[in-house]
């Protein structure tokens, strides 16, 4: 029979051994992504110290009492030369909370910081707070704007299920202390709000994505756009749509800005989720597009379709079918790491260039919105290679 401190100690080496499992590049894929074999952080990797109480005397049987469930939808950023998300931990109780988790190469050795974050509540406090997005702005500040869930009381009694969400707003130096500034103040409910990095006409600048329920986007038109005149008290005034949902595409039922958009010398680099419905329920997709450096509210490229859809164990998990991204980073050398989760359940990573994910955005074709143009935009590729195809001489 082990003794209780030797079964500590195995608890605490297998969560090492996996936290230090060295990640590796999927080969081959489109060439414009490449996937990693493993998922970098799950319920798992939460610190053994979380889950269990170490005291014998208390915990004999060494139980785990306090159950994660899982580790997804994470803000990014790079910090002193640290790859850090701040992660939507949720624990068996259905809470969400946030964590920072930090890794010295971006797709490996994440590790959570011993605590997790303690938030402010703003003056109406929050049941679920969650998919925060970071922004260091030029103000100094780095800013988290994330969903903050609350019971909808209007609702007729036993109704349990309805609430609203809010866009609430913090900022750190550190990552340690976190400021809580008032929630968003906004004609309709709002999910996926996010602060753009610099200041637009001298304003802050938010991507917003106003809906008319907790679920419904309704006549919420798409991705938002905002400018705000004080962020410590935060409204929005007036709000136009920038990237609007469309019938039959991958954002036929709602869409939602990501991490803040890219600069690049060709224009803003978006990443986004888009949504649409069929019998399984909601399938949740990963999409690009860009905006102007000069006017960052004209779409300047919109690629068709997604940019990246769950596959294999992706496709399964708590809410299954869903790719969710609230975070990327993008290191000096053009690489960029794209930190998703799958199906609500755990985190990965991507990565590309910058270089690449433009070509992406500028040369995919458009959707034409029909089953006559899609034919119409593939023919045009074929009838071009079937040229080239002709001249080098690779099919007889
Ligand atoms: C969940 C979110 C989800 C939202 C809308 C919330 O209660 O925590 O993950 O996006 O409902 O379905
Ligand atoms: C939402 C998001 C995410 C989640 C997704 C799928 O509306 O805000 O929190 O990943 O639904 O459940």
């Amino acid at each position: 029979m082990k003794s209780f401190n030797e079964r500590v100690a195995e608890l605490f080496a297998a969560h090492e051994a996996l936290i230090c499992r060295p990640n590796e590049p999927v080969e081959g894929g489109n060439g414009i992504v490449t996937r990693y074999k493993h998922p970098i952080l799950t319920a798992e990797h939460t610190p053994v110290f979380w889950r269990y109480d170490l005291d014998e005397r208390t915990n004999p049987l060494l139980l785990e009492r306090i159950g994660m469930n899982a580790a997804f939808n994470s803000g990014a950023i790079k910090w002193n030369g640290k790859y850090l998300l701040v992660v939507r931990v949720e624990g068996a109780d259905r809470k969400s909370f946030f964590a920072v988790a930090e890794s010295p190469n971006g797709v490996d050795n994440f590790r959570f910081w011993d605590y997790p974050v303690t938030m402010p509540e703003d003056t109406i406090p929050a049941t679920n707070i969650y998919d925060m997005r970071l922004t260091a702005h030029e103000d100094g500040w780095v800013y988290g704007i994330f969903c903050a869930e609350r019971h909808d009381d209007t609702a007729p009694a036993g109704d349990l299920s309805s609430a609203t969400a809010t866009a609430a707003i913090c900022r750190t130096k550190d990552f340690k202390t976190w400021q809580r500034l008032p929630d968003l103040k906004t004609r309709t409910q709002q999910r996926n709000v996010v602060l753009h990095p610099e200041f637009v006409n001298g304003k802050y600048a938010l991507y917003t994505r106003p809906q008319d329920g907790f679920i419904d986007a309704g006549e919420g038109g798409g991705i938002g756009w905002a400018l705000i005149d004080d962020i410590t008290h935060a409204e929005v005034k007036n709000e136009t749509i920038i990237d609007p949902r469309h019938y039959h595409t991958i954002k036929e039922v709602k869409n939602g800005e990501g991490p803040h958009p890219i600069k690049t010398p060709q224009g803003w680099l978006h990443l986004a989720h888009g949504v649409r419905g069929c019998a399984a329920g909601l399938r949740y997709v990963l999409y690009m597009y860009m905006t102007a450096l000069d006017d960052p509210t004209r779409v300047i490229a919109s690629p068709a379709g997604y940019f990246m859809a769950p596959v294999g164990d992706e496709r399964i998990g708590d809410v299954s079918n869903v790719l969710f991204t609230n975070g990327w980073i993008a290191d000096e050398d053009g690489k960029v790491f794209i930190y998703y989760a799958s199906s609500d359940t755990r985190m990965h990573v991507a990565t590309s260039t910058v270089e690449k994910l433009v070509d992406y955005c500028m040369n995919t074709p458009a959707d034409g919105l029909t089953t006559a143009s899609s034919v119409e935009t593939l023919k045009a590729l074929i009838d071009k290679n079937m040229r080239l195809i002709g001249k080098l001489g690779i099919r007889k």
